[in-house]
């Protein structure tokens, strides 16, 4: 039996051992077909809910009559070519044990969870490893999109490692209990450039708050979302509930959470959850066309495009965010640097030159 289809018995066994209804067991076994529809060149197909369901083989930018557009000339025909990717083993001092972190030259960082025996479970050492790369990434100019996977196809990330859970927290090799997946979620979120979550396997509890908070998700057709937390006593009453109720609307997060059921690729497509899925042999193929398509793009759209997507959902914390690409504009202009100046020759700003624009 192969990975994806080890999965699907399981999700099977989930919704019958639930009590299911006839059109969930349906839906289980629906997804013993391929679900992934090959999008044609001149109509996509889509799913119920009008999301697509994308295969191997698309043209991004192919026109409704078929033929090339000038948006198409310029804009289409995105590589799907492997990545060159060089690992980077340690950061300053410090040996990376629980992920692996790789970049390629074409500007992509990935950062994957390393455990799979535990079906890429957190501890904080793991939080802490993927907080420094975040930071690397962050920080190199010649990265543009990170992509944050798990190791293996069986899970991308089955949230906190509940064999190192004491009281107040995740116990690391410290004694000391913490919760810093919160301050990983805020870090991703708060990263500049665009975060792309690459899920095969098995997204639950923490898991799935992480690709939630990630920009977008690219889901393999194996690929199990869902809240366990009710379940094993534990809850994120922050991004993991608000945002969740953002992506999938107030109802369905209520039953996310409140039931704690796991739901499959197509399920996840449906209801806003993931961006796309895809075969799994095609998973990290297509990641690689959505990054190159995005490494096309201009950065700083990007990059304040996201501030300004989180500033309509995190208060103040979100206009500082946007706020702070206002200002980092402001002191590449002329303008900007004319009262720099004037500060460091000791006289007047002259910003009479400078027009005020409608
Ligand atoms: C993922 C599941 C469904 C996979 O089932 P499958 O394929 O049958 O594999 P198993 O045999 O169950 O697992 C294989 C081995 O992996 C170990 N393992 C799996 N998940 C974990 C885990 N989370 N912690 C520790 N070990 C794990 C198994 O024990 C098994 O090992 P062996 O072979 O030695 O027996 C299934 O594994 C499953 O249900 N896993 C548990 C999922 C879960 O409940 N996760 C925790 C949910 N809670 C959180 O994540 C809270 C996180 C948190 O820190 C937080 C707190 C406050 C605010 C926010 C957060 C936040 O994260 O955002």
């Amino acid at each position: 039996m192969s990975a994806a289809q080890r999965r699907l018995q399981v999700l099977s066994n989930h919704l019958l051992a639930s009590g299911e209804d006839a059109s969930a067991r349906a839906s289980a076994s629906r997804l013993a077909e391929p679900l992934w529809l090959e999008r044609q060149a001149t109509s996509g197909s889509a799913s119920s809910s009008g999301a697509r369901v994308t295969g191997a083989k698309q043209e991004p930018y192919s026109s409704a009559d078929g033929k090339p557009n000038s948006y198409s000339r310029v804009h289409g025909a995105v590589s799907r070519a492997p990545a060159m990717w060089r690992r980077v083993a340690s950061l300053g001092k410090e040996e990376l044990t629980d992920v692996i972190y790789e970049k390629s030259e074409e500007g992509i960082a990935k950062i994957t969870i390393n455990r799979p025996d535990k079906r890429n479970a957190f501890r904080p050492q793991t939080i802490q490893e993927l907080s420094w790369c975040f930071s690397d990434a962050r920080d190199d100019p010649r990265v543009g999109v990170i992509v944050l996977t798990g190791a293996g196809e069986l899970a991308f990330c089955s949230g906190g490692d509940q064999s190192v859970r004491g009281k107040g927290g995740y116990v690391g090799e410290d004694g000391i209990a913490r919760l810093n997946v919160l301050d990983l979620q805020v870090q991703i979120r708060r990263l500049p450039k665009p975060v792309v979550a690459m899920v095969a396997g098995y997204a639950v509890g923490g898991g799935h708050i992480l690709h939630m908070v990630c920009d977008l998700t690219i889901a393999a057709d194996n690929a199990i979302f869902g809240q366990t937390g009710p379940k094993v006593g534990s809850f994120d009453a922050g991004y993991g509930s608000t945002h969740m109720a953002r992506l999938v609307g107030q109802k369905k997060a209520r039953e996310m959470w409140f039931l704690a059921r796991l739901y499959d690729a197509r399920e996840a497509l449906d209801m806003g959850l993931v961006n796309t899925v895809v075969p799994l042999d095609q998973l990290e193929t297509e990641t690689l066309v959505w990054c190159r398509e995005m490494l096309r793009n201009s950065p700083t759209a990007l990059r304040v495009l996201k501030a300004a997507l989180n500033a309509a959902e995190d208060g103040q914390a979100g206009i500082q965010e946007l706020g702070g690409n206002a200002t980092m504009l402001f002191y590449h202009s002329e303008e900007g640097n004319e009262g720099r100046q004037a500060y460091m020759e000791k006289r007047a700003p002259d910003f009479s030159k400078f027009k005020r624009l409608p």
